[in-house]
């Protein structure tokens, strides 16, 4: 199972034989205000140099988001798609949840893209999947509904089963699927790490798709969040992630390393050319 994801220079495959994918997640104003002010006027200086930063740091996907107060996604997705496919040649994933600024970005978007996404809600799947169709994308699906997140891994399975299948139903192959277990804070449920894991397990074992997570939101309200994000995607790559979404100047070398443990990086070659590309010595 490989998913192939282009931008019009390179192509970054993802499957369970290949070295983890990493989606640099920091073009997102989420939590950053000069970024949601920038994008706001259409100043793209940020993006561009949030873009150089992550591939600096070994992302090899960039997750690009420009959801804020006073922004138009419809005008400012396909300008910040621009300015980062003119700064670096990494493949996107274009994350926003207004169906129209996914269909203006995919626009302009040269090669093939991730969309960033979709869920079990039936608006959704009639709004995104034709879009993935139309422009030959690749999807995330998220393990969610109208009912919001299931607490129950056998929940989350059956929705990510769901997406697939009307996924499949439209012509796009499950290879184009990655899916989300999505992650909750352990600090209000001591339970949110296990049932995430059990669902990604479930999800291999199921449908044998590939699949990214959101690292971060399990640390939400904790101290040192930076070591429980690294020792979690350890665990969600060993359970069968091989695309996380993460900050990759904080998580990177976690990932690298896992996937040296886990047997994916002959003669530590990627582990030890990082190392010495990133050690101050
Ligand atoms: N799954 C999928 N897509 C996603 C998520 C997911 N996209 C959005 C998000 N989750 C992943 N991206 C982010 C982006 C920013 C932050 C966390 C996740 C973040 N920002 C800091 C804050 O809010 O405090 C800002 C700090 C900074 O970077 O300067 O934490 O789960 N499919």
């Amino acid at each position: 199972m490989e998913t192939i994801v282009r931008s019009s220079a390179q192509e970054i495959v993802i499957g369970p034989e290949h070295p983890t994918a990493i989606i640099g997640e920091r073009i997102n104003p989420t939590g950053k205000k000069l970024l949601a002010a920038s994008l706001a006027q259409k100043d793209m200086t940020r993006v561009r140099n949030l873009a150089l930063s992550q591939v600096e740091q070994g992302a090899t996907i960039l997750d690009v988001n420009v959801g804020a107060a006073g922004v138009n996604e419809v005008e400012v997705l396909p300008l910040a798609v621009k300015a980062v496919m003119e700064a670096t040649d990494l493949p996107l994933c274009l994350d926003s949840a207004n169906a129209e600024a996914l269909r203006a970005a995919l626009s302009v978007y040269q090669g093939k893209a991730l969309i960033n996404s979709v869920n079990g809600e039936e608006a959704s799947l009639q709004r995104v999947l034709p879009l993935v169709k139309e422009y030959g994308a690749a999807v995330i699906g998220l393990c969610m509904d109208d009912d919001g997140i299931p607490a129950e891994a056998s929940k989350r399975v059956a929705i990510a089963a769901k997406i697939v299948q009307r996924a499949e139903a439209l012509g796009i192959p499950r290879e184009d699927v990655l899916i989300d277990c999505l992650a909750l804070s352990v600090c209000t449920d001591g339970n949110a790490a296990k049932v995430t894991l059990d669902a990604i397990r479930g999800v291999r074992e199921t449908l044998g798709v590939n699949m990214t997570l959101g690292a971060s939101n399990i640390s939400f309200g904790l101290p040192d969040r930076e070591a429980i994000n690294n020792t979690f995607l350890a665990m969600a790559i060993t359970a069968g992630v091989n695309a996380p979404i993460v900050n990759p100047e904080l998580s990177c070398k976690a990932i690298l390393i896992t996937d040296l443990l886990l047997g994916r990086d002959e003669f530590a070659m990627t582990y030890v050319r990082y190392h010495r590309k990133h050690s101050q010595a």
